[in-house]
């Protein structure tokens, strides 16, 4: 979680820089969406984030450079230049591409879970969707799938206040959590690190039985506009203040702290560090060269 926080306040550096191709979507209070549902997966699972689950990326072994060589668009990123941001799949780590679509990958990972299934591999495909997302014609679809098929699907809907500048209640009727299709439900405090651990680890394991998907529906709040271009003036500063007290990261400290761990006292300065070198290579990288643009286009 502190890694995804430091990357995408490295990365916010580098776009006011007018470096990076495209804007920052934080998860700035969200990492515990992204990061501990990941986390609670096995290797063999695979996982479809959306632009704010950068944190999952890291679980599967995304690396910094990478992201950054991404949002830079450089030739020695993921994608050779060809995207930007942290669209990038990686099929050897079980990470899928993320798409724009939203709602889009729900349908492509209920697909995923029907190949586990008709393989007979015990895999679960998670992938995450937000409030406003969870709108769309695709989301019903996907769910309604594999709830009918009762794949091993995990949803994870992220219930963060806004969908850009709109508020839930002015684009969808009822909660998150009423928009299921009837599958396993279940709503936890987002920003509870090992709350939702423990529900994501419940989820797999029922999906592992054959008891079909889970929807994972994650109390949390966008601290942050949609993306760095937007100044939030819509929300109340109040919300905002009352969130920042919910924060995951000092809350999973204390939750450490009680059991008498604690993260390695260097461990903020040696990931800062980190973080700049890889900013530092990526902004010496080449760029694609132009001569290389029809690579990988095809025509029918
Ligand atoms: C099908 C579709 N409709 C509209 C958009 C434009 N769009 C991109 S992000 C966004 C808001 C998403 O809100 P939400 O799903 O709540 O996710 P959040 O940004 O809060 O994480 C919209 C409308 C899109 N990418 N795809
Ligand atoms: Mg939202």
């Amino acid at each position: 979680m502190l890694l995804t926080r430091l990357a995408e306040e490295r990365l916010v550096k580098l776009f006011r820089q007018g470096q990076t191709l495209g804007s920052i979507y934080r998860s700035l209070g969200q990492e515990a969406t992204a990061c501990a549902t990941a986390m609670a997966l096995g290797p063999e699972d695979v996982i479809a984030p959306m632009i704010r689950n950068l944190g999952s990326m890291f679980v599967r072994g995304a690396t910094p450079l990478e992201i950054f060589l991404q949002y830079l668009g450089r030739a020695t990123g993921p994608t050779g230049g060809r995207e930007h941001n942290n669209h990038f799949g990686s099929v050897a780590r079980g990470l899928l591409a993320p798409t724009s679509m939203l709602g889009a990958l729900i349908p492509v990972m209920a697909g995923v879970a029907l190949s586990f299934r008709q393989k007979g591999e015990h895999r679960v495909a998670m992938t995450w969707i937000g409030d406003g997302g969870s709108s769309t014609g695709a989301f019903y679809e996907g769910l309604n799938f594999a709830v009918v098929q009762k794949l091993p699907l995990i949803v994870v809907g992220e219930s963060n206040g806004y969908a850009f500048s709109t508020p839930p209640d002015r684009q969808m009727a009822g909660r998150m959590s009423a928009r299921s299709q009837g599958a396993f439900t279940l709503t936890v405090d987002g920003n509870d690190a090992a709350a939702v651990y423990a529900a994501a680890a419940q989820a797999r394991q029922r999906c592992l039985e054959g008891k079909g998907p889970a929807f994972l529906v994650c109390e949390t709040f966008r601290m942050k506009g949609h993306a760095e271009h937007d100044d939030q003036r819509y929300v109340d500063p109040g919300l905002l203040a009352e969130w920042a007290a919910k924060d995951p990261l000092p809350r999973f400290e204390t939750w450490l702290a009680h059991r008498g761990w604690a993260p390695a006292p260097d461990l903020r300065p040696r990931l800062e560090a980190e973080l700049l070198a890889a900013a530092e290579t990526a902004l010496a990288a080449p760029w694609p060269d132009p001569a290389t643009l029809e690579a990988g286009v095809f025509s029918t």
